[in-house]
């Protein structure tokens, strides 16, 4: 029978008989638009996707939830500069994805999350399809754009314009709506291969104004009290050298926002993460570049900014980004690379340095603060404090500068950003905009994975919790992640009571908990570390051999504090308590 079929239309040129269909298609356009690895968990109606991706070569790393998948892709995309994709089923699958979707949004990451999704036609009815659910309107407000493909012949488009979207102007995450119905679509080969789109220049370079680089040259040059901010946009442009060129150029002392650690090295003369009090408090012109002016920076106003006049320079490729909190009197807008390109260029072979007596006060609070802090890291106190168990850790990432640090938590948080110097860019992942808890596995698995360095991940024990099963995707593709969990009995304390007497107080979780075992039920390395010594040991071996490990380390259950370094954001009640 098929030999008599083919022998039936033997005029028929080759490329017309041959078929091709929506799965093929997907993975095509992903392959064509340099997508090496999707993220994601299985099911209907992506499970076929998944796998013939895999043998088509590329990486499809299956998680154990959906959001942990999705975090990973949103801090790919951070690292890369490329979209992170995340794959997710429909309904359940897309909403557990969703979180990570508005994470990327909210932090300027391109990520896409790429879900199925049910019938058309039975959803817009609502006649109950499985997994039912209108998810492109569901999607939109949380993301940056959202497209649904319907047909074959549109995915080169779709995934084109999914991409340019994520990863032009400020990027951000893209939803990509594939209806079940589509993989299975057949159409002619050529004509698929046709419709594909490679993109090109996604992320085309904004080149800023020279009387918008004069403007900001000018309030520069007048500052008596000049300070550089530098934020996780600046690391994600990848800059590097010209963002060095013009710190160093300058003389201006720089403060480092969270994931800008390492941008320049904290131990770098004009690093200014020491006295960042001091210098937010009396700086007279503030140059930001990639960082906004939102709570993280106090709105630009109020106490922490002082009395003391500022005018400000914004550098951001978003235009509404500019007088969001106060004025910017120099507004430069512009994709990074260019703009410190063009500050450089107009700066000409020789700039004044700042006022002596400003660069003065700024080092000395700065070393006054050090000195401060020295002894602290040194401690050896038994149940261990933080101080004493980041004094480790700040050594070990001394001693291996190009490992990735991986942080979330409130006093495991805070008090690590403070204590562990970085010194190469982009190799300080955490919580972010939001502050989010859950980040943390799904962070070390695309480091590891999109890197292939080393990780050390610092999770306190709520932190951890959130995305904690993961471990298992850790020792399932071996990657070289070593979990550290300060595990002080719970959120911020674990001396909480509840003055009821009945359930647990809402802060503390079981005492004594041993996370370690959860790493060796998968095969893993699991310590339990109650002395800086073990912890030392232990990280460094973990660091050395690359296996999976994770360390769990004792901390007093009194050492924390509320909120971390934020429990003034918490609402008090003013009626006494009871
Ligand atoms: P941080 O939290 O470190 O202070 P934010 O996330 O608040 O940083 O700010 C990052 C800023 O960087 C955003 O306003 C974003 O528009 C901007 N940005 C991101 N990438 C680029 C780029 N390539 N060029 C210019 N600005 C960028
Ligand atoms: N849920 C989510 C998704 N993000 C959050 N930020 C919170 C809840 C609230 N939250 C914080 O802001 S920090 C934190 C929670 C639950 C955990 C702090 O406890 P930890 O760290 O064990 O991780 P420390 O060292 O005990 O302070
Ligand atoms: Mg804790």
């Amino acid at each position: 029978m098929a030999e008599a079929a083919v022998a039936k239309t033997p005029a028929e040129p080759k490329a017309e008989q041959e078929l091709t269909d929506g799965f093929h298609l997907v993975i095509e356009a992903l392959k064509l638009n340099g997508v090496k690895t999707i993220y994601g968990v299985p099911g209907i109606p992506v499970t076929d996707l998944g796998r013939m991706a895999q043998a088509a070569g590329i990486r499809v790393i299956s998680f154990r939830h959906e959001q942990n998948a999705g975090y990973a892709a949103a801090i790919a995309g951070f690292l890369t500069r490329k979209p992170g994709v995340c794959l997710t089923v429909s309904a359940p699958g897309f909403l557990n994805g969703l979180t990570a979707l508005a994470h990327a949004t909210t932090n300027c990451f391109p990520m896409i999350l790429v879900s199925g999704s049910s019938e058309r036609e039975i959803v817009d009815l609502q006649q109950g399809d499985y997994e039912e659910m209108d998810q492109l309107a569901i999607a939109k407000p949380l993301c940056k754009a959202a497209f649904r493909v319907l047909h074959a012949q549109d995915i080169g488009i779709g995934f084109a314009r999914a991409i340019r979207a994520a990863v032009s102007g400020r990027p951000g995450g893209v939803y990509l709506d594939l209806p079940a119905k589509l993989f299975g679509q057949v159409m002619n080969a050529e004509a698929g291969r046709k419709s594909l789109v490679k993109v090109i220049d996604a992320a085309p370079a904004q080149i800023p104004a020279s009387d918008a680089v004069k403007r900001a040259l000018d309030l520069l040059k007048s500052a008596r009290r000049p300070l550089i901010i530098l934020g996780k946009g600046a690391a994600y442009a990848q800059a590097d050298d010209a963002i060095r060129d013009f710190v160093e150029k300058s003389g201006v002392p720089f403060l480092p926002m969270s994931m800008a650690k390492g941008l320049l090295p904290d131990t770098h003369p004009q690093c200014a993460g020491a006295a960042r009090s001091t210098v937010l408090k009396d700086s007279d012109v503030v140059v930001l570049i990639g960082t906004r002016l939102n709570w993280l920076l106090s709105h630009g106003k109020g106490k922490t900014w002082g009395e003391a006049a500022k005018k400000f320079v914004q550098v951001d490729i978003e235009p509404k980004e500019m007088d969001s909190n106060v004025e910017i009197a120099a507004p430069l807008v512009g994709d990074i690379a260019s703009c410190v390109a063009a500050l450089l260029a107009a700066m000409g072979g020789k700039w004044p340095s700042p006022p002596a007596d400003w660069v003065g006060a700024v080092s000395r609070k700065r070393e006054d603060n050090i000195a401060k802090m020295a002894p602290r890291f040194m401690s050896n106190a038994v149940p261990m404090d933080y101080y004493g168990a980041l004094g480790v850790l700040r050594s070990v990432v001394k001693e291996r500068p190009d490992a990735i640090l991986v942080n979330e938590g409130a006093n495991a948080l805070d008090l690590a950003r403070g204590a562990i110097d970085m010194y190469q860019p982009r190799k300080r992942l955490d919580v972010g905009t939001w502050g989010v808890m859950g980040i943390g596995m799904g962070y070390a698995i695309a480091a590891a994975i999109e890197t292939g360095k080393r990780v050390l991940a610092v999770e306190g024990d709520s932190a951890f919790g959130f995305s904690g099963m993961e471990v298992e995707t850790i020792c399932r593709y071996r990657l070289p992640v070593c979990i550290v969990i300060f595990n002080n009995d719970g959120i911020y304390r674990g001396t909480d009571a509840n003055p009821a007497g009945t359930d647990p107080a809402t802060t503390v979780f079981v005492k004594g908990s041993r996370y370690d075992k959860m790493m060796e039920a998968f095969g893993g390395v699991g310590v339990n570390a109650t002395t800086p010594d073990e912890l030392k040991r232990a990280v460094n071996e973990a660091m050395d051999s690359g296996k999976p490990t994770l360390i769990n380390a004792v901390i007093d259950p009194a050492a924390g504090s509320e909120s971390g370094r934020i429990g003034n954001l918490n609402p008090q009640s003013v009626l006494k308590k009871k």
